[in-house]
């Protein structure tokens, strides 16, 4: 397992940030999600022989949100 952190751009509440985790949960590869939401910090444990950083921006920009690089 790895872990990276992103930055979202765009998650004003806790409905956004119920969304964003709720989309990478189900994202195969992926196993845990922990977002900081005054940060934008999306913290991800995820299995690198299944899923990739592009893989996750899309899901992320598929719920409407951005990932700042
Ligand atoms: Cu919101």
């Amino acid at each position: 397992m790895e872990k990276i952190i992103l930055k979202v751009w765009g998650m004003e509440c806790g409905h956004c940030k119920a969304t964003v985790q709720k989309a990478l949960k189900g994202t195969m590869g992926v196993a845990d999600v922990s977002i900081d939401l005054p940060t934008g910090e999306v913290a991800v444990t995820f299995d690198p022989t299944a899923v990739g950083l592009d893989k996750m921006k899309e899901v992320i920009k598929g719920v409407g949100y951005e990932v700042l690089d």
